[in-house]
């Protein structure tokens, strides 16, 4: 994409200077504005950089080493490259010049074809100059975008399970210096095999994608919804006590229970069971901690029936496991493993 022309601000407290220095650098195809003095050409800087600055030394009030000092201090403006213009042929001058800033300088009475080069080796600079900001804005712009996908689920479009562990482990260590609950909520989609089974993995799919708009719509702003592996979805509820969170998952069971999911070719409903955990509890001392206690009473809500909420360490939890850890307990009426030993890797999602 060709670029605009270049717009070189011309400073100089004499009229007429100003004037023959536009004609020469109009004639040149650059755009050209005119100050005659420091306090315009200050506010002009402000208002509408120019790519290019010709700046006259001597002008009465602020003199040009001002305005050149005050340029280069602004960090709110571009790089605006600036050629000084002196009628001294000062060494003393042109160092003073310099060392406020200026990029380069001419000495008057100027002579053009010297002045033509200079503003083009300026004016490649900046041309270079703007190139690089334009390919690191881009490099920014893509690392985000990575960044973005990284962390999101690609079918859902919600958090993924790397970004829902990057996120528990931030609101954990927030919780523990604020000493504020954290409640977590770990959901599973009931007999969702049937659903693949019964209707084929498109339909499957379209259940999940719901299913996650669901959840997400249900949970406030500051919760963090995500897909924590094939039908189990993960919430995490900051700054909200273990009751709140069970109430808020069965508000959520009945959501999901009352959903009826439309197809090409159907309809159905499914329940969802949740295992709800939160900080703090004395057994509860870091954030995999909480998630096996969410993960465990999701795997007794399974065990006793499925559609239903089980709290961590709560009477329903605490009956059927000490049923569980029975010396003689019959094993066979139970298809899957104890928690401990891991529920089976199916129930488990993608873990
Ligand atoms: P339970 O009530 O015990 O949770 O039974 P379930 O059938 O929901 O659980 P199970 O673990 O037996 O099956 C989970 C199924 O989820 C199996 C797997 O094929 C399916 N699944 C996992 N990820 C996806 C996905 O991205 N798309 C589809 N369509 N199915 C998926
Ligand atoms: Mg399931
Ligand atoms: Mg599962």
């Amino acid at each position: 994409m060709a670029r605009e022309p270049f717009r070189i601000l011309v400073v100089d407290d004499h009229p007429d200077n100003v004037e023959l220095l536009r004609a020469r650098l109009e004639a040149r195809g650059y755009i050209v504005d005119g100050a005659s003095g420091g306090e315009e050409a200050l506010e002009m800087l402000k208002r509408n950089p120019p790519d290019l600055m010709l700046l006259d030394v001597m002008m009465p009030k602020v003199d040009g080493m001002e305005v050149v000092r005050r340029l280069k201090a602004d960090k709110s403006l571009p790089f605006i490259p600036v050629i000084m213009q002196t009628a001294l042929d000062s060494t003393e001058n042109k160092v003073e010049g310099l060392d406020a800033g200026a990029d380069d300088y001419i000495t008057k009475p100027i002579n053009f074809p010297e002045l033509d080069a200079r503003v083009k080796s300026l004016l490649r600079i900046k041309k270079l100059q703007e190139d690089l900001r334009a390919r690191e804005k881009e490099l920014e712009e893509m690392n985000e975008r990575l960044l973005r996908i990284s962390q999101t689920d690609a079918l859902t479009e919600i958090s993924n399970r790397r970004a829902l562990e990057q996120k528990l482990d931030e609101m954990w260590a927030h919780s523990q210096r604020l000493h504020e609950p954290l409640s977590i909520v770990m959901c599973d989609i009931d007999k969702f095999k049937s659903v693949n089974d019964t209707y084929g993995h498109q339909v499957g799919d379209i259940v999940l994608k719901e299913f996650a708009c669901l959840l997400k719509d249900a949970a406030r702003e500051i919760d963090r919804v995500g897909r924590y592996g094939g039908e189990e979805f993960l919430l995490l509820l900051p700054g909200t006590p273990l009751d709140s969170a069970v109430t808020f998952a069965e508000r959520l069971r009945d959501i999901a229970k009352e959903h009826t999911f439309s197809f090409e070719g159907g309809t159905l409903s499914r329940t969802m069971s949740c295992g709800v955990a939160a900080w703090p509890h004395p057994e509860i001392r870091d954030q995999d901690a909480l998630l096996k206690a969410a993960d465990d009473a999701l795997y007794v809500a399974k065990e006793t029936g499925r559609n239903k909420v089980v709290r961590y360490d709560g009477t329903e939890y605490k009956s059927h496991m000490e049923l569980e850890e029975a010396p003689h307990a019959d094993k066979s009426l139970s298809g899957k493993q104890k928690p401990d030993g891991g529920r089976d890797e199916k129930t488990r999602g993608a873990a």
